[in-house]
């Protein structure tokens, strides 16, 4: 049975706006990330999944990386990552960036799903853990929140 899920990021301050589409097929199958996202300065921007789906407080209220296995930050092909990790994602010139892959770690299924968290989208870029700042191993250093929204579930 395939689950779909959705988050949009709503208009703040900083006029990012972006649309992240999620679909898993079955309980063992890969999670689909699809996500377009604008008014991004351009260049490398840490893309992840943070813990709650809490934006009282904003982006800050979300927590840190969804991290069910207790494990350090690392990039998104590595053993050892946050289930949350995404990397990065690259905006043009124009601003614009697209993510178009499919990811092992997240789930739609099951009791570690990431439906009611939130996907954020960062300042500046994400070291993937490697860059030595004290944050690596934790956040990849890459600055603050520019816009957030919280996962739900789509047909
Ligand atoms: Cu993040
Ligand atoms: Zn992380």
């Amino acid at each position: 049975m395939t689950v779909k899920a959705v988050c949009v990021f709503r208009s703040n301050e900083k006029n990012v706006t972006g649309t992240i589409h999620f679909t898993q097929e079955n309980e063992a199958a890969p999670v689909h990330v699809k996500a377009e996202l604008a008014g991004l300065a351009p260049g490398l921007h840490g893309f992840h999944i943070h813990e709650f789906g809490d934006n009282t407080n904003g982006c800050m209220s979300a927590g840190g990386h969804f991290n069910p296995h207790g494990q350090t930050h690392g990039a998104p092909t590595a053993q050892v990552r946050h289930a949350g990790d995404l990397g990065n994602v690259t905006a043009g010139a124009d601003g614009k960036a697209t993510f178009d892959g499919h990811d092992h770690q997240l789930k739609l299924i099951g009791h570690h799903s990431i439906i009611g968290r939130t996907v954020v989208v960062h300042e500046g870029e994400d070291d993937l853990g490697l860059g030595g700042h004290e944050l690596s191993p934790t956040t990849g250093n890459a600055g603050g929140r520019l816009a957030c929204g919280v996962i739900g579930v789509t047909k």
